[in-house]
C-alpha cells in the first residue's frame, strides 16, 4: 500500500461499465486511466464489469475519469 502525504486527497471509488466484455477491454480501460495524473491502482474485471481505482480529487475529478471512459468506449453506469 502507498503512503500518503498530506498535501494528497485520494478518494477510491468503484465504477460500473457494462461494456467491458473481455481481457482486451481491461487492457484498454487499464491503460487509458493509468495514463491519467492522479489516478492509481486502477483494477477493472469483465467478470463484475467494475473498475476500481484511486484517485486523487487535488488532480482530477471523478467527472473527468468518466469523460475518458466515455471516450475510450466504456461509459460509467450511473
Ligand atoms: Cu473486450
Amino acid at each position: 500500500m502507498a503512503t500518503t502525504t498530506d498535501t494528497q486527497n485520494i478518494e477510491h471509488v468503484t465504477l460500473q461499465a457494462p461494456d467491458i466484455s473481455c481481457g482486451h477491454c481491461v487492457q484498454t480501460v487499464q491503460t487509458a486511466l493509468n495514463n491519467l495524473d492522479g489516478v492509481s491502482n486502477v483494477l477493472a474485471s469483465a467478470e463484475t464489469k467494475l473498475i476500481d481505482l484511486d484517485f486523487d480529487s487535488d488532480v482530477i475529478s471523478l467527472g473527468k475519469i468518466e469523460a475518458i471512459l466515455d471516450e475510450a468506449g466504456y461509459p460509467v453506469k450511473r
